[in-house]
């Protein structure tokens, strides 16, 4: 493959739906500032759901969903929070909560929804279950701030429970993985991805995107990378691909991003220069990724791609992972 042919098939990946942007403020039932990064799953109706962050006019954050036969057009949105933050409960959801990512967990028959809880002592990450997106039962701070972007893993790894996620210490924000015996108590703490450094498009601050995809080749994890510049941070979207019996053990990581900021709902926004997944569905035939992404902190847009040619991709340009610290 030439330099050429690469590029084209990085731009290819991932292809906006022409109907973009999917949600915007104006579409919701109530007055709200925006509405963005969503987690997503597939019901058992067949129907499409998004757990959308929207952000009121007092800037702080709420869950609710919304419905979509075909998970483009129709939607229908709660009329009012399907998951309100409860600060007087919960201390740490006092400023609201924020980016939620959805896992089916067969063994318990039920969605396990990992959100940033936002308190006075940070953002941190709790986790709560539901069967129907209706009643939440809350299980509560599993990850203290500061420490955000998380994901339950869908399955045991030898007999315990796998959280993906990513908190910040003074010296970079990198990916860890923690295990649990009974989803409230953690431990084991691992780092599994570093962000590199210097001028790299996922320098100093990285996080998952959506929750982790099963595959035979392992664990496909798309992540995304923060750049600082003098005009703001971009946020973009590369791939890693973890091992599937140890995740903890990160096989390959790409060497540039698959999919950033280009059109004007990206560009231009509450925050500019940002897309941030938090959810996909996959299509009948189990490779069609449906990617739904918050645009510049403002709406929310669909990408489509391919799960197979992600890999393939991956497996022609990434590199092992300790080779890419930077
Ligand atoms: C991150 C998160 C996301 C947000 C992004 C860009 O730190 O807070 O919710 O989309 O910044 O502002």
């Amino acid at each position: 493959m030439t330099e050429s042919d690469r590029e084209k098939a990085r731009r290819r990946l991932l292809r906006r739906d022409e109907r973009n942007p999917l949600l915007r403020a104006q579409d919701w039932p109530y007055f709200v500032n925006t509405v963005f990064n969503a987690g997503a799953t597939r019901m058992p109706s067949g129907e499409t759901l998004l757990l959308v962050r929207v952000e009121d006019c007092s800037g702080q954050s709420h869950l609710t969903a919304a419905r979509s036969a075909d998970g483009v057009t129709g939607w229908t949105v709660d009329p009012e929070p399907t998951l309100a933050p409860d600060g007087d409960q919960h201390d740490q959801e006092r400023w609201g909560i924020e980016d939620p990512r959805i896992v089916w967990v067969p063994e318990l028959c039920k969605y396990a929804v990992t959100y940033t809880g936002y308190g006075p002592a940070g953002p941190g990450v709790s986790l709560a279950l539901t069967e129907d997106f209706r009643s939440f039962e809350r299980i509560g701070v599993v990850m203290p701030p500061e420490d955000k972007d998380a994901a339950l893993l869908p399955e045991r790894i030898d007999g315990r429970w796998a959280m993906i996620h990513r908190p910040v210490s003074v010296v970079g924000a990198h990916i860890w993985m923690s295990f649990s015996p009974d989803l409230k108590h953690w431990g084991d703490h691992t780092l599994v991805l570093r962000a590199r450094r210097g001028p790299w498009w996922d320098a100093h601050k990285i996080g998952l995107s959506p929750p982790l995809i099963p595959c035979d080749e392992g664990w496909l994890m798309m992540y995304h990378g923060v750049k600082p510049t003098v005009a703001g941070a971009i946020y973009r979207v590369g791939l890693a691909l973890l091992d599937r019996k140890n995740p903890t053990r990160c096989l390959l990581r790409s060497h540039r991003w698959m999919f950033g900021p280009e059109t004007d709902y990206e560009r231009t926004g509450d925050v500019a220069d940002v897309v941030f997944p938090c959810g996909y569905t996959l299509g009948e035939d189990g490779d069609t990724l449906h990617l739904y992404y918050g645009a510049a902190d403002t709406c929310i847009a669909l990408a489509t791609g391919s799960v197979r040619e992600m890999l393939a991709w991956l497996k022609e340009v990434g590199i092992p992972a300790d080779r890419t610290e930077g």
